[in-house]
């Protein structure tokens, strides 16, 4: 039954890769839940979740310093708004197309439903390579971007944050069109804003320390914690950088970081400060951290090469492989925490599990993104700002929510200790009770 059900998602969105894996990841997790609830299957609820409620695709045209023109793709896909307003973040890689969009929208909407908070789902962004491109650009093709996502936005209706390649730059510049536009001060209708004009205390870091907590609590199911254990994370941006963060505030040592270029490797742990200065302050690449730090730097390398116990991968979709996995496996890692979306591919989440290796999967361990920008709305719609110690606190407490509530889960349908089944499950039911208490629509 599930496979016929795929079998005809498959045929409806024909090359969108992401999105097929996406989709059989969850559909495969709710067997269980089928043979219990057969009703649900008469509902054609699967094939409502997996049918996005809008999907707008669009031209944005700007114009580089030297007075060239340029045309890239947009795409905002609002993908289910049975908790919430949509929300989810946009990225700006120029790797994206509609199918990575799709698989990022699809996966959000069970993340935001897992942090308890009133959200949809949805994700947007765009082809353009933000690489090498001046401010000036950057704010000129924000502008152009903005432009035409405005009329689809609003504070109940859908409200984008950052993902890779935005970041609170980018929001500062869509935010100001965005106002410009419409004339009104609406807080509510971006997260991930600076702190002085509506955003979150915590927000930045958000990501990165949700997921160390939720890493955390999976040890604590064992009887372990993070002191004294290596970590090794791979990209080096927003969520890398805080993850390695919060690691080393629950004493562990993070080792190792990467970027789309290499990785580097400092047994003696990775000096944040300076990786803040050259990755978040100067945008330049990781090497020159390796210059100016001393630590090695592998031109190309595969980061999971380094021993560790802990494994973060923090960059982008299918990073982490088998031959990756097998590598982990054999060098002794004990916890795995996505930090990133679908980060691992199929064959290697079966390696760890089959490895018994604690496994996070990504809409459950890097929640707290999402969760924090939940706050952030909370905040706007009060005209409240909260303390950074506030804020961290009611972070931390969702993470550990989210942690148990995929633990039970799991438990409950006979797969204790499988996050995956857990977090899928559990994010499915959530959804589909408030999709069927709300009618065929
Ligand atoms: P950033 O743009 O801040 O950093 C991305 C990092 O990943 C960079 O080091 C980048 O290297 C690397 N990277 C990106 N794409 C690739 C690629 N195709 N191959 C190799 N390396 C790559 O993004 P974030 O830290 O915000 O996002 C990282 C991941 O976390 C994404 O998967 C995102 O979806 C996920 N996520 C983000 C949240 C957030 O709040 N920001 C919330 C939840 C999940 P380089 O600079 O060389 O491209
Ligand atoms: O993947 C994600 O959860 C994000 N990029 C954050 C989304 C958000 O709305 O804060």
């Amino acid at each position: 039954m599930i496979e016929k059900l795929y079998d005809r998602i498959l045929h409806r969105n024909p090359g969108e890769r992401e999105f097929h894996q996406a989709v059989w990841e969850v559909l495969e997790s709710l067997g269980p839940v089928f043979a219990r609830r057969p009703e649900l299957l008469d509902e054609s609820l699967v094939e409502r979740l997996c049918e996005p409620e809008r999907q707008i695709i669009f031209r944005v045209p700007w114009s580089d310093d030297s007075g060239r023109t340029h045309v890239n793709r947009g795409f905002r896909v609002e993908f289910n708004s049975a908790l919430g307003p949509y929300k989810g973040g946009l990225r700006f890689h120029p790797s994206v197309n509609l199918g990575i969009i799709k698989f990022l929208g699809f996966e959000q909407t069970f993340k935001n439903a897992l942090t308890g908070m009133p959200i949809g789902g949805g994700k947007g962004g765009s082809d353009f390579d933000p690489k090498g491109r001046s401010d000036a650009e950057i704010m000129r093709f924000c502008q152009s971007f903005m432009t035409e996502l405005y009329r689809h936005l609003g504070e109940y209706t859908d409200i984008p944050a950052g993902d890779i390649g935005v970041g609170s730059r980018e929001i500062g510049y869509l935010f100001g069109q965005y106002r410009r536009i419409t004339n009104r001060w609406e807080a509510g209708v971006l997260t991930g804003k600076g702190v002085l004009w509506g955003g979150s205390q915590a927000r930045a870091e958000a990501t990165g320390y949700g997921l160390v907590v939720f890493t955390a609590e999976m040890l604590k199911t064992r009887g372990e914690d993070l002191d004294g254990k290596r970590v090794v994370v791979s990209g080096s941006g927003n969520v890398a950088i805080y993850a390695m963060e919060k690691a080393r505030q629950l004493g562990a040592t993070p080792i190792a970081c990467s970027d789309s270029s290499g990785y580097v490797v400092e047994e003696k742990g990775i000096d944040l400060d300076l990786l803040k200065q050259v990755k978040l302050t100067e945008r330049a690449r990781l090497s020159e951290y390796a210059e100016r730090s001393g630590a090695r730097f592998v031109s190309g390398g595969r980061v999971w090469e380094v021993p560790c116990e802990v494994a973060l991968p923090c960059a982008t979709q299918n990073e982490l492989d088998e031959d990756d996995a097998v590598r982990l496996v054999r060098n002794g890692v004990q916890a795995v925490g996505e930090g990133a979306n679908m980060p691992t591919t199929p064959s290697g989440i079966k390696v760890l599990r089959d490895a018994d290796v604690l496994f996070g999967p990504g809409k459950a361990a890097n929640a707290g993104g999402v969760a924090t920008s939940a706050l952030e709305m909370q905040q706007n719609a009060s005209r409240d700002s909260w303390s950074f110690e506030h804020t961290e606190a009611r972070l931390t407490e969702i993470m550990q929510h989210i942690h148990g509530l995929c633990h039970t889960t799991a438990e409950r349908y006979g797969r204790p200790g499988d996050y995956v089944a857990g977090a899928n499950i559990a994010g499915f039911e959530l959804v589909e009770e408030a999709m069927v208490a709300q009618g065929l629509i």
